[in-house]
């Protein structure tokens, strides 16, 4: 029998165009589903780019106009894979149009902006989603599991450090990601949301915060043509230089609800740190860690071994019994970068066809959202502040 088909347009398609049109493909491929995922359309300004995209991938369409996309009655999926400042235009006019939406992170570029996205999927009884694909490998849905059934008990501490080195060079160009107006913040909104995220996942809501920003560089070579997309190296531009209107590292301290409390820790100033997306967690029965450079592997510990024989040991998240690996590889054929795209991809499809709700949500966005922003205004400040 024909499936029911699930026709995604894709707006934006650099870094994470790829990964998205990879995990549209390869959720149907490896997950059974109700409904098919299709390629419908894909959109971008740069029509010879675009072109080239859309016939690697096997988009069937393409269209340079996103207003026109959202439009369009041979669409159901939108999905925004577009740099911040453009998430909530996009996303509440395909919300009014009445199509799903699939969002890359940070949702938005302030709370404003996201209050009104969530009113529009909420008034459109739309499904929506906001990509934190960390959330979504199988060693942190262990994490999960292990807190769930109890074997951290209370937690006290968070401790997540994100760190990555692609912008140390001080030739590396103005990009977008270097300027307020299109990324809102540094490493604080595109890094720490990612870990807030994990944080609101397996800890629970974030109370009140503490900040320190700080900006190494303070001027970068303007980008010449093409250079707008996140890449190690040097400069390309002209001399010419502008004004970095973000910060470069971002130092949180926050309490939780439930009375843990942590520290988040972002930057792009860290040699040797790749993608270097860690966290720990401390509790009264126990103990893990997380090193994404190790993507498949969490660390235990517990206080209920006996004590001759206590320590942390290494779990190899790859048994069919741990979250999504069944429909992948058999144990010890590990998974990689592109899978928890896979895996949110699968989770959607399945939200829209079961209509559940899956997260996180533009509601779960929305609440990280308002944890930066109280980051942001702890660090003008100088004081502590209390979340909305
Ligand atoms: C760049 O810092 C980046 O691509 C982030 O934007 C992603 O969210 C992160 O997963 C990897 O690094």
């Amino acid at each position: 029998m024909k499936k029911k088909e699930l026709r995604i347009a894709i707006i934006g398609y650099n870094f994470m165009g790829k990964a998205h049109s990879n995990g549209w493909l390869q959720a149907a491929k490896f997950f059974d589903l109700e409904s098919q995922p299709v390629l419908q359309v894909a959109c971008g300004r740069n029509e010879k780019a675009l072109r080239e995209f859309a016939d690697r991938w096997g988009w069937k369409n393409i269209e340079t106009d996103w207003k026109k996309v959202v439009e369009r009655d041979d669409v159901d999926i939108v999905d925004v894979s577009l740099p911040q400042h453009l998430h909530a235009e996009v996303a509440i006019a395909a919300a009014k149009a009445g199509k799903h939406i699939f969002c890359e992170k940070p949702m938005a570029l302030n709370s404003a902006d996201a209050k009104k996205m969530l009113e529009a999927v909420q008034a459109a009884g739309v499904q929506h989603y906001v990509n934190h694909n960390y959330r979504r490998c199988p060693a942190v849905r262990l994490a999960r599991r292990l807190i769930d059934e109890g074997k951290i008990g209370r937690i006290f501490h968070w401790r997540g450090a994100y760190q990555q080195d692609w912008i140390v060079d001080p030739e590396f160009p103005l990009t977008w990601h270097l300027r307020a107006e299109t990324a809102g913040t540094g490493p604080h909104g595109d890094l720490n949301s990612h870990s807030v995220d994990l944080a609101q996942y397996l800890v629970g809501d974030i109370k009140s915060v503490s900040c320190l920003m700080t900006n190494f560089i303070k001027e970068r070579p303007l980008p010449g043509e093409g250079a707008a997309t996140f890449s190690a190296g040097t400069s390309i531009g002209p001399k010419e230089k502008g004004p970095v209107t973000v910060e470069d590292a971002s130092l949180m301290m926050v309490e939780f609800a439930n009375g843990a409390v942590g520290s988040f820790e972002a930057t792009r100033f860290a040699p040797g740190r790749k993608n270097h997306n860690t966290f720990e967690i401390y509790g009264s029965e126990g103990s893990l860690a997380f090193d994404f450079e190790r993507m498949n592997e969490l660390q235990y510990f517990s206080r209920n071994d006996p004590e001759y024989a206590q320590g942390f040991r290494t779990i190899l998240a790859t048994e069919s019994s741990h979250d999504y690996v069944a429909n992948w590889w058999p144990p010890g054929h590990i998974i990689g970068y592109e899978h928890g795209f896979v895996h949110g991809m699968v989770d959607f499809i399945k939200a829209i066809d079961e209509k559940k709700t899956i997260e996180p949500n533009f509601a779960d966005g929305l609440k990280c959202i308002q944890v930066l922003e109280a980051g942001v205004a702890s660090a003008k400040s100088g004081q502590r502040v209390n979340v909305a």
